[in-house]
């Protein structure tokens, strides 16, 4: 069983996983860096005696030993999780990388293919250009005679799934990815969604503003677009750092984007106040309490300004 991470690069690690040795694939619910009792539930009881998890850290992975094995390839910030079979993640011994795909394509002696562009480009949107693995974008782009328009389209759509919260949509985008760009390029299910994702973001970014040099947004939404939200914040203004806080019907949610700071002690202080949080050096997510929002915005502001 592959359980992943529910954006395009989760998707495509999963497919490339898939493409090595035929298996399941499955996603946490929406939003949860851990396993809830739900989740933790279904994984002991579908009859898997090995789960291969990537591009997710779960702060409660470890659990996962007691009923199977466990093996995990991820790139982003964690702890070595002993009890696991392979524990395979660069950042672990000081290495960055831009996507769980290319992590894969490494551990696995890969070539490098679509699902890896495409994992690169989910992570990293246009910014990937300026990284070393652009070469394999590059590549990609000339092996499937496409344009990068055309892949970062394909990247939306294959996210759309989990911004309007169709989780087993995003677990049938790994086969839909498996059979290649075209395919995802043509369903019509992604095309609907990212149409509602997209006039959804474009309603919210306008409303931001500047307070001392960061680009600050307070936004109300129930889809998971509050990533998407600080990219476009981030992208549209080079060198910025951008706060935003959504706050949900049953949660706030906190996520900051720096192309500047080490935003990793943020987690830490996250983690410390008790608040499920995860990320990479240039990215945060935090979720909280509904009402708690406001609160550790002040201590975020503290750290980056
Ligand atoms: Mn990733």
């Amino acid at each position: 069983m592959i359980v992943h991470h529910w954006d395009t690069d989760g998707i495509c690690s999963a497919a490339m996983m898939i493409k090595m040795h035929d298996d399941e694939n499955w996603t946490p619910k929406i939003g949860n860096y851990y396993l809830d009792d739900d989740d933790l539930k279904y994984l002991s009881t579908c009859g898997h005696d090995e789960i291969i998890v990537v591009d997710i850290n779960m702060e409660n992975v470890h659990e996962i030993c007691k009923f199977a094995s466990l093996r995990i390839y991820d790139h982003h910030i964690s702890q070595p999780i002993n009890c696991a079979k392979e524990h395979y993640n660069p950042y672990l011994w000081g290495e960055k990388f831009p996507s769980a795909t290319t992590v894969i394509m490494k551990r696995f002696c890969m070539e490098a293919n679509y699902l890896v562009a495409l994992g690169i480009i989910g992570d990293n949107g246009p910014r990937c250009m300026e990284l070393d693995e652009y070469e394999i974008v590059k590549r990609v782009m000339e092996k499937e005679n496409v344009s990068f328009d055309y892949l970062e389209n394909v990247v939306q759509l294959l996210d759309s799934s989990y911004r309007v919260g169709d989780r087993r949509g995003v677990i049938e985008n790994v086969h839909l990815a498996l059979q290649g760009l075209e395919d995802i390029a043509n369903e019509n299910r992604l095309i609907r969604s990212a149409d509602i994702v997209e006039k959804e973001v474009n309603k919210w970014v306008e409303k931001a503003n500047f307070i001392n040099n960061i680009l600050m947004l307070r936004m109300q939404s129930n889809m998971n677009i509050i990533s998407l939200v600080a990219r476009r914040l981030v992208w549209g203004n080079v060198g910025q750092t951008a706060v935003v806080l959504n706050e949900k019907d049953d949660k706030d949610e906190l996520y900051v984007r720096s192309t500047e700071k080490d935003l990793s002690i943020i987690i830490s202080r996250a983690k410390k106040f008790g608040y499920n949080a995860g990320g990479k050096r240039e990215v945060v997510g935090v979720v909280l309490p509904k009402g708690e929002g406001e609160k550790f915005m002040k201590h975020v502001l503290e750290v980056i300004m």
